[in-house]
């Protein structure tokens, strides 16, 4: 039976699937290769109120992985196949805490939840704010995991496993970080690729608080004999690193096939910039508030962290609540039609990242700089829209200047891709050609990196993108002066 076929476990912050991946074809040179996706079970994410906080329904989200490897195990089997490895991403940032048995000691914290904010100014009398990006290029985010670990009170014995380690862990029983996401937590060292153990020194954190580091394409391990016997998949099945950063790994499938590009991963959060080779740390680049999170093959995803769709998906829950409740597509097609120049908010502001009342606090922040939002969901759907595309023309060019490099195509992929007024209007802010899709690219980027680890792929990035390229119709969105 063949050995080409791939289980990726990708969660995001509304939803999660499990997908088998398929990769026909991958490692001949000449011939085009594809990679084919078969989504085999999906299910609903959130955050829950839950006393103490906002946390992630932990047990829940693993009992529907669980669920999921055996869907894509009978899938498999339908088709004579046999799943050679599985491969998570997940969110970056959030952690649950395990003590020295492997009991998850509560559900993790989701990093909408605002105790970290009053842990920033104690973190930074202990590790000034410049001295933490010139080691680490880490954008300042309030739930950076070093600020959400300042709350913690009690690590002694305990372990921080970042969410998608948590898995393999459960799955597995290996503890490990996996490198692109422990980028994130503002205690990995972007040049030397190694924990920043002087930062957890200096703010009183155990030193083996997190396990050892791991990269994409190596072995966490096999399956437990319980899992396997639970989800119907041999014990030899392993678990290999993918970017368990759901951003390194859709960075991984951006369809290019030069390095010119700009990309924009667009889903719950806009991930907008360049991929490096050397990780931008100057003063310039911090007040930009740009990230050097680390990439797949240790590449630097040089990048803004800019509100997202998440602006629109909430003030979707709030006008459901209130009896309204229009198809997307119905919502994009009239606020199309509205004409150019409407108000427009800062998409990164801070009074969005709490969950409720989105519609509410657009319109006041929307006050706050002068111009009047009308209280309707289509004025409101295109003030997010053109919030978007202002912001993602300003990244672009930013990054552009501080990384002194000039692109001529920038690519979308996730949720945002299929959204054809945000593209359209991204074209017209950046005056660049845009390329939409794969819209599951964190799915691609998971897949790929585990066909190359079991040796259906051979190259570096510029390879599997390549396979990108040839499985996904890609939509063009070209600059309309008329917009302007
Ligand atoms: C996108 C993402 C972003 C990260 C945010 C919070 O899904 O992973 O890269 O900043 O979620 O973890």
């Amino acid at each position: 039976s063949a050995s080409n076929v791939f289980a990726a476990v990708d969660i995001g912050a509304s939803s999660g699937r499990v997908i088998l991946g398929r990769i026909k074809d991958g490692s001949s040179a000449t011939a085009d290769g594809s990679v084919e996706l078969e989504t085999v079970h999906r299910f609903p994410n959130g955050v829950v109120e839950l006393p103490g906080g906002l946390r992630w329904d932990f047990d829940a989200l693993f009992a529907e992985v669980l669920a999921g490897l055996t869907a894509a195990g009978t899938a498999a089997k339908l088709q004579d196949e046999t799943i050679t490895s599985i491969g998570i991403d997940t969110w970056a940032v959030d952690y649950g805490l395990v003590n020295a048995a492997g009991e998850l000691m509560a559900q993790p914290f989701s990093y909408r939840d605002d105790r970290s904010r009053a842990a920033v100014a104690p973190v930074h009398r202990k590790l000034d704010p410049a001295r933490l990006y010139a080691t680490t290029g880490l954008q300042f985010l309030q739930f950076n995991t070093l600020y959400q670990l300042a709350t913690e009170r009690d690590l002694d014995g305990l372990q921080a496993l970042l969410i998608p380690d948590l898995i393999a862990f459960l799955l597995t029983g290996q503890r490990r970080t996996e490198s692109t996401n422990a980028s994130t937590t503002g205690l990995f060292d972007a040049v030397a690729g190694e924990w920043a153990t002087e930062f957890l020194t200096a703010l009183g954190l155990p030193k083996k608080l997190f396990p050892p580091l791991i990269e994409p394409g190596e072995t966490v391990g096999t399956l437990l004999p319980e899992i396997a016997t639970r989800v119907g998949l041999p014990t030899g099945t392993k678990v290999v690193a993918v970017g368990s950063h759901d951003t390194a790994s859709a960075v991984a499938a951006v369809p290019a096939q030069d390095e010119d590009f700009a990309y924009i991963s667009s889903g719950t959060w806009s991930l907008v910039g360049l991929e490096l080779n050397q990780p931008v740390l100057t003063e310039a680049s911090r007040a930009a508030n740009f990230t050097n999170e680390r990439g797949v093959d240790g590449t630097i995803r040089y990048l803004r962290n800019m509100g997202g769709l998440w602006l629109l998906s909430e003030c979707q829950r709030t006008w459901g609540a209130e009896g309204f409740t229009p198809e997307l597509a119905d919502l994009l097609a009239a606020a199309s039609a509205l004409p150019p120049g409407g108000p427009q908010i800062n998409p990164d502001d801070s009074a969005f990242i709490a969950p409720d009342n989105m519609p509410h606090r657009i319109r006041a922040t929307v006050r706050h700089t002068g111009d009047l939002l009308p209280d309707d969901p289509v004025a409101i759907t295109r003030c997010i829209m053109d919030s978007l595309a202002t912001g993602y023309a300003r990244a672009i060019a930013d990054a552009e200047r501080l990384a002194d490099r000039t692109v001529d195509v920038v690519h979308i992929v996730g949720g945002g891709s299929q959204n054809r007024l945000l593209c359209q209007l991204t074209a017209d802010t950046t005056g660049k050609k845009v390329v939409a899709g794969p819209v599951e690219a964190t799915a691609v980027g998971n897949v790929l990196v585990q066909a190359r680890a079991a040796g259906h792929i051979t190259g570096g990035l510029t390879e599997l993108r390549r396979l990108v390229v040839s499985s996904h119709e890609l939509q063009t969105f070209t600059p309309q002066l008329s917009r302007l």
